[in-house]
């Protein structure tokens, strides 16, 4: 055994060369990976075996690049020369996969002559999901191995798949049971069928029957999913030189596609992400050892839109919930729309038929909230109503067993006043879901003053196990994510009736990159949210929709008019008048508001109040706030969410607007968070900021 760098040793096994690499946690091509195989392969080419195997410890075959590594100097060797070693050597080298070859991973995979792998092994260039292509000629191979389309698909998702599938397009040559004695016999296989060192570079059979409508086609397809980024389209680019250049050709274009995304601030902004992410799932203080209560049953109080959209989440993985409601009819109907909602995505053939009963299996229906008491998890779903939720909160104090958590789904309220209802505000703890529940991935964890460890681990542990980007917080008025939109709202009332009109708000912020504005939302979500039609008084503009008979989409009435048969939205002069009207009655004079004041109008107030949540402790670091903005309300990843966004300004020049619309218009969200001030003066960031 030669150890060649402080990840990468030599074994041999009789005739066969192994290459094992160990880089822990997810084998990332680190400076010394690269030097490793670029030795491993060397020596064993001098030495007497037949043929290489490179092989992995650990959970994983190599993950891709050392992403931490792409913010230095580059290091040699460079991947290249470790991949030339491979693809050129003399005697069969073989990829053994387990877990996930992924990125740069993949592109070392694809230098081999052939490639195995485990049945759970999965194989995929997500780079895309960094804001960047695959740069180590994984553009021009991965075509020429899967065809085009296939390689379109995965490039531009960036979602891996699975072995049976890579198996099939011919991107691995056989699946295996045991990784290292099945990777040795193929080798062995190759060695006495003399079979052919196979380099993927110089393979063209698959390109050369493309359709030449296939790109565009294609790109027509994605577009609206990937509306503002950069990488999709320079991925599809880089498909399209491997089929119309030659490889070496092909490869130089990859390589200034690759750089200008590097360079550019949409990658910086999605690799930042990819580590927010991972960020927000550490809680400081919260000891390792905390071992979460075992979710066996979940309980969800509501069988409405947000009950119900809760209740799939889990009988999507498997856990069987008792919705409860306070009447046969309203649980009926709660039932009847989650079951529609399966059948919905089996039509379209995102699970089978089978699937759809086995998760309506999976949910029972009841009007009696004593089925909660064998839940290990109670989630309450029932309109924002503090008295209401105190009252159920004692209720189910009484029900659930010694134990349980209990949850509120309220996406405001103080939930140290629900758990005081309780003789346990430990066990209790805000689980606030984003609508449509059974899509949005975003879960704001709100812990209590008195909550405790376990609960939010339990919490923050079943939040993954749902599928969802769990973020911890603490308890005020809206918590992250609604706080900061509640800032966006008052300006954005406020200017429409200084003169612009809804749908020119709206656009502004769809242009910014994010899927609708304030008033198409509030069309979405309905106007008669929290109105009363016997406290009501015209003091809103909302409110006077709502009193003209406008509820929003529901009813095809509300900010705009809907097509009854598209959902096509159109402004409506009759909503116009109404806020002239309103504006008039009030004294506000009316004017031009360019999209440069509209945008800083609507942004700059939210970044003010992130930062105010921050200096609170109520978010434990800046880029908490961000994975909040971009998985509940969609805020566009590509500029990394609205901390990283207002560094990438320049937080001297952010504070310097916020302060004019200070002194300008007023009011207490424009007054500026002394963090701001804070950071400026320390040239400090808030993406960077941490509690
Ligand atoms: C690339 O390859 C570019 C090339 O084309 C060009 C070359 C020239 N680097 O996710 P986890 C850390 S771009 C550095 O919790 P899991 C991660 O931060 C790369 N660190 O585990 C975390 O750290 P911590 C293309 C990385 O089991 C820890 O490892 N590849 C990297 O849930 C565990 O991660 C990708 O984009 C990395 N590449 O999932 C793959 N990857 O514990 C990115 C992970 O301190 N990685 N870390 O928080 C993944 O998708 C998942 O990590 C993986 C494992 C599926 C592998």
């Amino acid at each position: 055994m030669t150890q060649l760098s402080q990840s990468v040793r030599l074994d041999f096994e009789d005739d066969i060369a192994i290459i094992r690499v160990e880089n822990p946690p997810v084998n990332a091509l680190s400076f010394h990976v690269r030097q490793g195989l670029l030795d491993g392969v060397t020596e064993a080419e001098k030495s007497d075996a037949t043929a290489i195997v490179l092989i992995c410890e650990g959970r994983t075959f190599i993950a891709g690049a050392d992403i931490t590594e792409f913010s230095g100097k580059p290091q040699p060797p460079s991947l290249q020369e470790a991949q030339d070693a491979m693809e050129n050597c003399s005697k069969p080298v073989i990829a053994a996969v387990h877990g996930t070859a992924l990125g740069g991973g993949l592109e070392v995979a694809l230098c081999a002559h052939y490639r195995v792998g485990v049945t759970s092994s999965q194989y995929g260039l997500p780079e895309v999901k960094l804001g960047l292509l695959p740069g180590a000629g994984g553009t021009q191979r991965l075509p020429r191995i899967t065809g085009a389309a296939k390689a379109l698909q995965m490039m531009t998702s960036g979602d891996p798949i699975p072995a049976d599938e890579a198996l099939a397009c011919g991107l691995i040559d056989e699946i295996v049971d045991d990784l290292e004695q099945g990777a040795v016999a193929f080798a062995r296989r190759a060695v006495s069928e003399q079979m052919p060192l196979l380099r993927i570079r110089d393979r063209n059979d698959k390109l050369a029957d493309t359709p030449p409508s296939l790109f565009d086609d294609f790109r027509a397809g994605i577009a609206r999913k990937t509306r503002g980024f950069l990488a999709p389209e320079y991925n599809i680019r880089c498909i399209e030189a491997a089929v119309n250049l030659d490889f070496e050709d092909g490869l130089k274009r990859e390589q200034e596609l690759f750089r200008d995304l590097m360079t550019g601030t949409q990658s910086k902004a999605q690799q930042y992400y990819f580590f927010a992410e991972r960020a927000a799932l550490k809680i400081p203080g919260l000891p390792k050892e905390t071992e979460p209560v075992d979710i066996a049953r979940c309980g969800i109080l509501g069988a409405g839109t947000m009950g119900g959209g809760i209740a799939m989440n889990f009988a999507n993985v498997g856990i069987p919930v008792t919705i409860v409601e306070r009447d046969q009819e309203s649980l009926d109907r709660g039932l009847a729309v989650v079951r529609a909602n399966y059948e919905r995505t089996a039509a379209r053939g995102g699970i089978t038929s089978d699937d759809v009963e086995t998760r309506m299996g999976l949910i029972s229906g009841s009007t009696d909230m004593g089925n909660f008491a064998d839940c290990d998890l109670v989630i309450e779903a029932v309109f924002e109503n503090m008295d209401l939720k105190k009252s159920i909160f004692a209720e189910l104090d009484a029900i659930c067993k010694s134990g349980a958590i209990l949850a509120s789904n309220t996406s405001a309220l103080d939930i140290n006043e629900i758990a005081s209802a309780t003789s346990r505000p430990e066990a209790v703890i805000g689980m606030h879901f984003f609508s449509p529940a059974n899509v949005m991935k975003m879960l704001e964890v709100v812990r209590g003053d008195a909550t405790s460890d376990i609960a939010i681990t339990t919490a923050m542990k079943i939040g993954r196990s749902i599928g969802k980007t769990p973020v911890l917080c603490g308890v005020c008025h809206g918590f992250v994510g609604n706080r900061m939109l509640f800032m966006r709202g008052i300006e954005a009332e406020k200017m429409i009736l200084e003169g612009a009109a809804p749908s020119r708000v709206d656009q502004v912020l769809f242009d910014f990159g994010l899927p609708m504005g304030p008033f198409a939302m509030s069309d979405l979500a309905g106007l008669d949210i929290g109105w009363d039609e016997t406290t009501s008084s015209g003091a809103t503009v909302r409110e006077l929709l709502c009193e003209s008979g406008r509820r929003g989409q529901k009813n095809g009435r509300g900010y705009y008019t809907y097509d009854p048969d598209t959902r096509a939205a159109t402004p409506d002069p009759e909503v116009e008048e109404i806020i002239a009207a309103f504006a008039e009655r009030q004294g506000i004079e009316r004017r031009e508001i360019s999209d440069q004041e509209i945008l800083e109008r609507c942004l700059y107030p939210m970044v003010n109040e992130g930062a105010k949540i921050l200096s609170e402790e109520i978010a434990i670091r800046g880029s908490d706030v961000d994975v909040v903005w971009i998985n509940g309300y969609g805020w566009p990843m590509y500029t990394g969410g609205p901390m990283f966004w207002a560094d990438t300004i320049g937080l001297e020049e952010v504070a310097e607007r916020i302060n004019h619309y200070a002194s300008t218009i007023g009011g207490a969200h424009w007054s500026i968070s002394p963090l701001i001030e804070q950071l400026v003066s320390e040239q400090g960031s808030l993406s960077t900021y941490t509690n």
